[in-house]
């Protein structure tokens, strides 16, 4: 099945091999997308030009998302490639790494503005830069996580940050929609990546994840990628402004059963 067979696919947030962006490439990869991929800048380029070459993928372009020019110069750059272009995937999220320990109530109004500036601002300013372009037809996606919707501790301004961005969804899918692209997010279960090394406490979060969550296993980088590929394909012709949950059902608990009865 190539369910993406003649569709031209622009990555952004791809770090490394763990990360969810190289999931949702190499499952897009697979049902025969045409591949871009963009990246932070410099410092991760000796890691992302392998994997880029691994798929055959020859449009690498560094772009930092704090910088309106980047952003402009990567969508000209990608129209003197392809084109038009269907699907914008966007897997970015940073927040200085302070703000994420401690009270929430002591963010800073500079670690607010980072936060909100690279991991919710930065999808509608691509989806800004890019619409001159844009495919009818076509689909956006970001990444999101339920500590958007529920305190998750120590996630603090990213959790604001992620309410925003999932607004943002549906604003998004709202403004696009008269031109058939669809705006949509995955809400992805805690996955060991670069954004969650060194996270105070992910480790015990990611194991009590597993023990909560109905499917009690926990969610890969390759698995988000396949649900990209369904929302992101035109199976999802008519499913926009929408948060899927690639969680193993663990949004759905309310009260965590007893461990003795978890078998
Ligand atoms: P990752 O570190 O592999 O990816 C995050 C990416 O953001 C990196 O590629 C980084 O370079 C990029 N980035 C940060 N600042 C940038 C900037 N100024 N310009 C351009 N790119 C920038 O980690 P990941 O876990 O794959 O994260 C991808 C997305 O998934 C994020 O939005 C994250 O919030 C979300 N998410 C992660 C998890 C998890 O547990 N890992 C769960 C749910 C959602
Ligand atoms: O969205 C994320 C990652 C968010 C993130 C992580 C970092 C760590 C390094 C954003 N910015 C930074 N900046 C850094 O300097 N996740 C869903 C993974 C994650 O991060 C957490 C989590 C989970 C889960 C942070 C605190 C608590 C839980």
């Amino acid at each position: 099945m190539s369910l993406l067979q003649g569709k031209v696919a622009l990555i952004f947030g791809l770090a490394n091999e763990r990360s969810i962006a190289w999931g949702i490439t190499k499952a897009f990869h697979e049902q025969g997308a045409t591949i871009g991929i963009s990246y932070a800048g410099e410092a991760l380029e000796k890691r992302v030009k392998p994997l880029a070459a691994s798929i055959g993928c020859t449009f690498v372009e560094p772009c930092d998302v704090a910088s309106d020019e980047q952003i402009a110069l990567v969508a000209k750059k990608a129209q003197d490639a392809f084109g038009q272009v269907d699907i914008l995937v966007h897997s970015i999220g940073f927040a200085n790494r302070d703000e994420l320990t401690g009270k929430y109530y002591n963010t800073s109004r500079a670690g607010f503005h980072t936060a909100m500036d690279i991991s919710v601002f930065s999808f509608t300013a691509i989806a800004r830069a890019f619409q001159p372009i844009l495919r009818p037809g076509g689909a956006l996606l970001t990444l999101t996580y339920y500590g958007s919707e529920k305190v998750a501790p120590n996630y603090n301004v990213m959790g604001v940050a992620k309410a925003a961005l999932e607004a943002s969804v549906r604003y998004l899918a709202s403004d696009f929609g008269p031109d058939g692209i669809r705006v949509n997010a995955i809400s992805a279960g805690p996955i060991r990546t670069l954004a969650a090394a060194g996270v105070s406490g992910f480790k015990d979060m990611y194991r009590s994840f597993s023990e909560i969550a109905p499917l009690r296993q926990p969610v890969s980088p390759e698995e988000c990628g396949q649900a990209a590929v369904y929302l992101c394909s035109d199976m999802a012709s008519r499913t926009t402004g929408q948060i899927l949950f690639v969680d193993s059902g663990y949004n759905i608990m309310g009260v965590p059963q007893p461990p003795e009865k978890n078998g």
